[in-house]
């Protein structure tokens, strides 16, 4: 992962909470219905403050906002180089502000502090310093057409983006999205998750600070029903960027398409992590653990099926065994801790009835399948071993801390299992044989696939989905694609 920052000698003190407001043309102001709801510390379930939750009249002021800077604002005649300018003085305050986010990522979302540290927030200051970098280099094309003519292509922004972003890396959905569309000079509107809108309103605290023109940045907190689903249908935004739940891309696709918006769609997953028994078990054996424990299995490109080659099967099984039992769960603030709670009741109840699928459809439960402690959503890191590629918890998106561990002995069929899931987004395999890696990786039906690692992420890469996974890329040059639109300008020579 990112570069990691020192681990805090000890327990790290709860933040202060300064932004919980809507953030609209560069005013901080409470939802025009005055209503507010409640944010949560998911390791103790107690309010951490009250969010304004913005609806369609909040949506509607901060799109005019967006929509000013992006007609005929600053933002729109800014020379491109200073644009990027802008971007980096925010990557420097972001850096300078390093502790206090990952602080205040842990108190919203639960997440271990040593994760939040040493991944999260470094990789938000590395993507916005990355964007920043493209910001006077994106061009367009000269094109040798038929006849008298100059032709060229111009790569223009796409204009007010409505971004909608889930709560599983909430400071990092922001700059993956924010990113790309600074750099290429649109104007954004956000909704972030509603469990976590916290990390996001401080982020746009400190754009402000940068210099980056009010308007440019607004964020509206609320529910996705309702202020979401107000961004999604507003005539005045040209694209929607969204990460979360394939039904709930399906709504938006729907809505957005009534007015020919733009979408991206990063989604959900169910990825296989393909150990040969010609791998460096050790390293297999890390890999297969982190690929699924991390961030308490609540990543999108979690490796939730792991194949293992029938003859170091149990050896590998006993291992994991070993290492769940000696995972630390606990307070997300010790710097110890190596899992945290699930973000909410929500996603804990729907966790924990996987497990009674996984039961019900014949698996083997190894380690854990029950609640760790009596307050907070932590759950037991689980493992199910003899799973079948039509159990439930095979083919459904559980997001959550439940690793299925399915055999395999031939190894021209593993490929086929492998693909045989409607999701796409990523696969990993482990393997000593560099030609059968690169074989493998070919036959893969996936947005990404890693050799002998696993969550390896950089800002320059680019991240998406195949078939149900989504749809466009995010990160890298091709994250820029769909926040541009290509224009064609042929001029008479004659
Ligand atoms: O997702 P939702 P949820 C998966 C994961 C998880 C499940 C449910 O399996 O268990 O989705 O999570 C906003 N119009 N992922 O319920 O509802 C919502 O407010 C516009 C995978 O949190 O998709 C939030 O900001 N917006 C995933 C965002 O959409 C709407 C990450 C995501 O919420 C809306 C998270 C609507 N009608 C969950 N309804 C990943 N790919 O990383 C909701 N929203």
């Amino acid at each position: 992962m990112a570069t990691a920052t020192e681990k805090p000698a000890k327990k790290v003190a709860h933040p202060k909470i300064h932004q919980t407001q809507c953030f609209i043309g560069g005013k901080w102001l409470p939802a025009a219905s005055g209503k507010t709801f409640d944010t949560i510390h998911p390791a103790t379930e107690e309010v951490i403050a009250q969010v304004a939750e913005g609806d369609k009249a909040d949506i509607d002021l901060a799109v005019d906002a967006a929509r000013a800077q992006f007609d005929g604002g600053e933002w729109s005649q800014m020379d491109a180089r200073a644009r990027g300018r802008l971007m980096y003085k925010l990557a420097d305050l972001l850096e300078e502000e390093a502790d206090e986010l990952a602080a205040l990522e842990t108190l919203d979302n639960g997440k271990p502090i040593s994760d939040s540290r040493a991944a999260d927030i470094p990789l938000v200051i590395d993507t916005i310093r990355y964007y920043a970098g493209w910001a006077d280099k994106i061009q367009g094309s000269t094109i040798p057409i038929n006849g008298e003519y100059f032709c060229y292509t111009r790569r223009e922004p796409v204009g007010v983006v409505g971004q909608i972003i889930p709560w599983n890396f909430p400071a990092l959905m922001a700059a993956w999205k924010w990113g790309p569309a600074l750099a290429t000079g649109c104007t954004i509107v956000m909704k972030p998750a509603e469990q976590t809108p916290l990390t996001c309103l401080r982020m746009a605290r400190l754009a402000q600070k940068a210099g980056i023109p009010d308007g440019v940045i607004n964020v509206v907190p609320g529910y996705g029903p309702t202020a979401g689903a107000a961004l999604v249908a507003h005539p005045g935004v040209d694209k929607i960027a969204f990460t979360g739940e394939g039904t709930t891309a399906k709504i938006i696709q729907r809505t957005a398409l009534e007015t020919m918006k733009r979408v991206t769609f990063e989604l959900g997953g169910k990825s296989p992590n393909v150990v040969f028994a010609d791998a460096d078990l050790d390293a297999a054996i890390n890999g297969a653990h982190f690929a699924l424990y991390f961030n308490q299995g609540q990543c999108c490109c979690a490796g939730s099926r792991l194949f293992v080659q029938d003859n170091v099967h149990d050896e590998f099984v006993d291992r994991l065994q070993e290492m769940n039992k000696s995972r630390r769960v606990g307070d997300p603030f010790d710097p110890e801790t190596e899992q945290g709670p699930q973000v909410d009741q929500a996603q804990f109840d729907k966790i924990l009835q996987y497990v009674e699928y996984g039961k019900e459809d014949g698996a083997k439960l190894v380690n854990g399948g029950k609640r760790h402690g009596d307050k907070g959503y932590f759950i037991e890191p689980t493992l199910f071993t003899n799973v079948e590629d039509d159990m439930r918890i095979a083919k459904e998106e559980i997001f959550g801390p439940v690793l299925s561990v399915l055999k395999f002995s031939d190894v021209d069929e593993i490929a086929r299992r492998a693909n045989a899931t409607n999701f796409g987004l990523a696969a990993a395999v482990w393997t000593h044989d560099i030609a059968k890696a690169h074989r493998f990786a070919n036959k893969l039906r996936a947005g990404t696939v890693w050799v002998n690692c696993y969550d390896v992420f950089d800002p320059a890469a680019p991240f998406g989905g195949f078939k149900e996974s989504g749809l466009g890329r995010e990160l890298g040059e091709a994250g820029l694609a769909a926040y541009t639109e290509l224009k064609t300008v042929t001029v008479a020579m004659n």
